[in-house]
């Protein structure tokens, strides 16, 4: 595994009092990096405070550092750590941010702006990855809390270890946690198979609604308001739904649009390999990795349909010819 660049080692230890801000709409692979992050830190006598946007996942809600977050903060931090989160504006941060020596960056997508004093930013399968070998290279002692919330942030950056962003680090790290704790069976079916009512329902409601882009390999899918609402609003989307689009048997890109609010979409985008979607992520403002990304839309979905079509016709060709 790769090493971790000393100035960033140097900087947590060398610093004492931190914050940690995560991306809006926490996942599992942000919540998971914090928890251990945090309690890493916490391990080494620093004092840790999280600053972090709820609800929270149900399924996410069984770890107890969860207490801790949003406390009091403090006016004035050594570090704020910014994790799993590509842009500062997409950072869920208090109105009132605290003054800091050092914003320090931690996160694996490759549309990070390196908008840090200090930036630790590798392509992995996971932040949770980069999280893990920091911890390594501080000598903290894994507990089984901080090992849960590791695999939890890899299982579900990785869709269950079933997405390209897989690595040989990914699984010796994987490894790693089993030295911790003997099993993850009873946690991988919690993280993704097992849903509430609300979230089934949903998944169904996606479903029904999938359908395939004028004979080419596109599934689009699309929670309208009411939906949401019936079932509990956005919260109730599990990640998984975007991933059954994938799952249909021809499909090569998955567009899953959630209505938030009347008119207003938040768009989940998921490609297979060679086709890279994250470019059109960015046109529209938001950002991600090449085969998972996202954005926020409003206006005429016939438009992106559009748009999504343009560009796998543009790949497709671009790969023909290679
Ligand atoms: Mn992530």
């Amino acid at each position: 595994m790769k090493k971790i660049p000393d100035e960033i080692i140097e900087c947590l230890k060398e610093n004492q009092n931190f914050l940690i801000l995560l991306h809006q709409k926490p996942d599992g692979d942000a919540i998971g990096s914090a928890i251990a992050m945090g309690k890493g830190l916490k391990q080494l006598n620093k004092s840790v405070d999280y600053y972090i946007e709820f609800p929270i996942e149900d399924k996410l809600l069984f770890f107890n550092e969860i207490k801790c977050f949003n406390q009091q903060l403090q006016e004035n931090y050594d570090v704020i750590l910014f994790m799993d989160c590509s842009t500062g504006e997409f950072a869920f941060s208090p109105e009132k941010m605290p003054k800091t020596k050092v914003k320090l960056v931690i996160d694996h997508h490759k549309s990070n702006a390196h908008y840090g004093d200090l930036n630790c930013i590798e392509i992995t399968g996971a932040t949770a990855e980069i999280v893990f070998r920091i911890l390594r290279a501080l000598d903290v002692t894994i507990d089984e809390e901080m090992a849960d919330a590791i695999f939890t942030a890899i299982s579900t950056d990785t869709g269950s270890f079933q997405f390209s962003n897989v690595t040989t680090d990914t699984h010796i790290i994987a490894s790693e946690l089993y030295k911790v704790k003997p099993s993850y069976a009873h946690l991988s079916k919690r993280l993704h198979s097992q849903k509430n009512m609300d979230q089934m329902k949903m998944t169904g409601a996606a479903i029904h609604s999938l359908e395939i882009l004028d004979s080419m390999p596109i599934a689009f899918m699309v929670l309208d308001y009411d939906t949401i609402t019936k079932f509990g609003g956005s919260i109730n989307i599990s990640d998984d739904v975007a991933n059954v689009g994938q799952n249909t048997i021809g499909v090569d890109i998955t567009a899953l649009l959630k209505e938030v609010r009347p008119g207003e979409y938040r768009v989940s985008l998921r490609a297979k390999f060679p086709y890279d979607i994250h470019e059109i992520a960015l046109k529209y403002g938001g950002g991600g990795h090449e085969r998972a990304a996202g954005f926020n839309f409003t206006g005429d979905i016939e438009l992106l349909k559009e748009d999504l079509m343009e560009v796998y016709k543009e790949q497709s060709e671009q790969y023909e010819t290679v």
